[in-house]
């Protein structure tokens, strides 16, 4: 069986934006890949976090996971902490990567532009990532849009490792939704929708309850032509809003265009706002039931565990090609 990693950090509530374009993917492809699904919370301290909020994330991300429908008998879930071999494989990564193509990355741009301190773990994040990555031999990293420039860099240190070390890792390829993959804010439409956006306004989390749904729908930027049309460049608010509805509702944009023709977008975001609502609330409703479970304590468990035993022999291959500590098995 193909494998799969993915991960998402707990940086702050999983936003519609991560669902459609990660997490929805990953629930239909545990039927056919070997999946391991990480909460890569040494990813998120690469920028600020309280200790006690970042605890709850974790745990929530860890039940959301569960909750949208990663089913645990077919797919391992664990918190990237846990198993040491990913930082430790991270450093080692770290050696292997040029500094000149880590500063070309664009979510480092993005996240250190006008930061007074930029902590060097932002700019070294992508190396611990194609750790997480390399260290399962994984063949498929299903992503939103804006982790592919991450994924190529992976691409790249695995090919420099193999050539100079030894051939030791599998290519990943990344897996990118056809619609959905870069789900826009709704306060700002030319920017990506992002959990650990100041502006909750910004954002829809799974969490969101139905009147909060309603409010940040209605009141998301659109444009004040009235006409339900999809033009990413004229229309970027509208057009979000289009994408997400169809998405959710499998109907293509063009049949939501001719649904909507000579209604306003009122009726447009009254209805979609149903439409979340309604993907959310069997959501909602087994998060509720899991996250004080001591179900979701074992199952954090026995994924570390099976986790660990799969990247600390891919660690120990590493050390063996690059010549680190004594020569083991
Ligand atoms: P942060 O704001 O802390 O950077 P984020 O909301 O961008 O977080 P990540 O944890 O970095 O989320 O991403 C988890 C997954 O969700 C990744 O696969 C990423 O590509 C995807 N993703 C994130 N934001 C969006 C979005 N707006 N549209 C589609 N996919 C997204
Ligand atoms: N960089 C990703 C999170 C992430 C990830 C990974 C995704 C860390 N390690 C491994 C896929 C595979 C992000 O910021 N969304």
């Amino acid at each position: 069986m193909k494998k799969i990693f993915s991960g998402i950090q707990p940086s702050g509530s999983v936003t519609l934006g991560n669902y459609i374009g990660a997490m929805k993917q990953f629930v239909d492809l545990q039927n056919d890949y070997h999946c391991y699904f990480c909460i890569v919370d040494q990813h998120s301290i690469t920028v600020p976090q309280d200790k006690v909020q970042l605890r709850k994330n974790i745990r929530s991300l860890a039940a959301l996971y569960l909750a949208v429908g990663i089913d645990p008998s077919k797919s391992t879930l664990f918190i990237q902490s846990e198993v040491p071999a990913h930082a430790q494989a991270g450093w080692m990564l770290q050696c292997v990567a040029y500094i000149g193509e880590l500063e070309r990355m664009t979510q480092y741009k993005d996240k250190s532009t006008g930061k007074e301190a930029v902590a060097a773990g932002l700019l070294t994040y992508p190396p611990l990532m194609a750790a997480d990555i390399l260290l399962y031999k994984t063949d498929l990293v299903p992503v939103g849009e804006d982790q592919k420039q991450h994924i190529e860099l992976t691409r790249d240190l695995a090919e420099r490792f193999n050539k100079k070390y030894n051939d030791i890792f599998t290519i990943p390829e990344p897996r990118i939704p056809k619609d959905g993959a870069r789900v826009m804010s709704l306060v700002d439409p030319t920017k990506k929708m992002s959990k650990s956006d100041p502006n909750q306004k910004s954002f829809i989390t799974l969490l969101d309850d139905p009147k909060q749904i309603v409010k940040k729908i209605k009141s998301a930027v659109t444009d004040s032509e009235g006409i339900v049309k999809f033009d990413k460049e004229s229309k970027p608010g509208i057009s979000n809003l289009l994408s997400i509805y169809s998405v959710l509702t499998n109907k293509t944009i063009s049949e939501l265009e001719v649904e909507y023709e000579g209604k306003g977008y009122g009726d447009f975001k009254s209805d979609l706002a149903e439409v979340v609502v309604n993907t959310l609330a069997p959501i909602q409703e087994r998060y509720y039931q899991i996250i004080e479970s001591e179900e979701l304590d074992r199952i954090l468990d026995e994924g570390a565990e099976r986790a660990n035993a799969v990247a600390s022999k891919m660690l120990k291959k590493m050390e063996n090609a690059m010549g680190l500590g004594r020569k083991r098995k």
